[in-house]
């Protein structure tokens, strides 16, 4: 999509979130700016975020298991593949066994090119600048007959998904790909709220300043004027819905303008805009989720020193 196109959806985004009658919201989609991505690298370096170094033993330690479920000639795609630090383990299995072509699928330009450079010399990486199923048709376009795809969806950026918004995309993926066809979901597991809560609400403030930065995204980009002294970070976990939210409060009464959205907007002292949910998952509830898609739970991998799963379905 073009820049402006892009823009426009922007704007558009944000008029319709801050403008909602009852709880405003913003998309957690625009937080992966330069200085948001910079932020989020940063918070999976913090003690309190296990989830990034748990997704990445998984991978490492279960590396040869999951190469061996996958047929011969398999083609490799990663839905936000970020730097693909994560995915160099199996890289390095699956290029034993055969030439390795490899698909990074991201919006940000300088991810993928970061991704290229690191892992270039164990595959033919072919970087797609595009959203998941755009990216996703790209590489089925592109397969050749006798050839099977794996696709990685890491880091549990499903759960950033509402429930059914999840099965959802699941089941769009799903359509664009062929019986046999697999994908390796990587997602948090629901843990204690006293380990969950800390590594959404560290004490460098790394994760504030990342929720934070997405109103200095709206005034950089959308003209806005936005005080961001004036919003404060807030987490708070919601156990029955196995959700970690967001949002940023209000801490005075204000009027926000946002020149490229024709917006005028106000916040009473206590107000919040709700910018994030993720949410956690039993293990015992991924089967159900990729039946409902139109997959088949073939294995699951789990840590349980930050209790994280990597799920194998099966496209069938
Ligand atoms: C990248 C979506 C997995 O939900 O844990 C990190 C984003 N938000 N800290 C998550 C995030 C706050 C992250 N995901």
């Amino acid at each position: 999509m073009y820049a402006q196109a892009l823009e426009d959806e922007f704007a558009r985004d944000v008029r319709v979130g801050l403008t909602r009658a009852g709880q405003k919201t913003l998309s957690c989609r625009y937080f992966y700016d330069d200085v948001g991505s910079a932020l989020f690298d940063a918070i999976t370096c913090l003690p309190e975020y296990g989830l990034t170094r748990s997704d990445a033993r998984l991978l490492r330690r279960h590396a040869s298991d999951i190469v061996a479920r996958v047929p011969a000639r398999v083609v490799l795609a990663e839905l936000g593949s970020g730097s693909g630090a994560k995915t160099r383990p199996l890289l390095e299995k699956l290029r034993r066994r055969q030439d390795v072509v490899y698909y990074p699928i991201d919006v940000s330009p300088a991810a993928l090119e970061h991704c290229a450079r690191e892992l270039a010399p164990l595959a033919t990486v072919v970087p797609l600048e595009a959203n998941y199923l755009e990216g996703l048709e790209q590489v089925v376009e592109r397969r050749a007959a006798g050839e099977t795809l794996l696709v990685l969806f890491l880091g549990s950026t499903i759960g950033n998904f509402e429930p059914d918004a999840a099965i959802d995309f699941l089941a769009a993926a799903r359509a664009r790909l062929a019986p046999g066809d697999a994908l390796m979901l990587g997602t948090d597991l629901v843990k204690p709220r006293e380990q969950v809560l800390p590594a959404y609400d560290d004490p460098a403030g790394v994760t504030a300043a990342f929720n934070l930065n997405l109103l200095g995204r709206i005034n950089r980009e959308l003209d806005a004027d936005f005080d961001l002294r004036q919003f404060q970070h807030l987490a708070r976990y919601d156990a029955e819905a196995q959700r970690i939210e967001m949002h940023l409060l209000s801490l005075t009464g204000q009027t926000v303008t946002v020149r490229k959205a024709d917006l005028v907007v106000e916040f009473l002292p206590g107000e919040t805009i709700w910018t994030e949910s993720s949410h956690k998952f039993r293990p015992e509830q991924i089967a159900p989720i990729a039946r409902a898609s139109g997959f088949r739970l073939d294995r699951q991998w789990i840590d349980c020193e930050w209790p994280f799963a990597e799920s194998l379905l099966r496209a069938e």
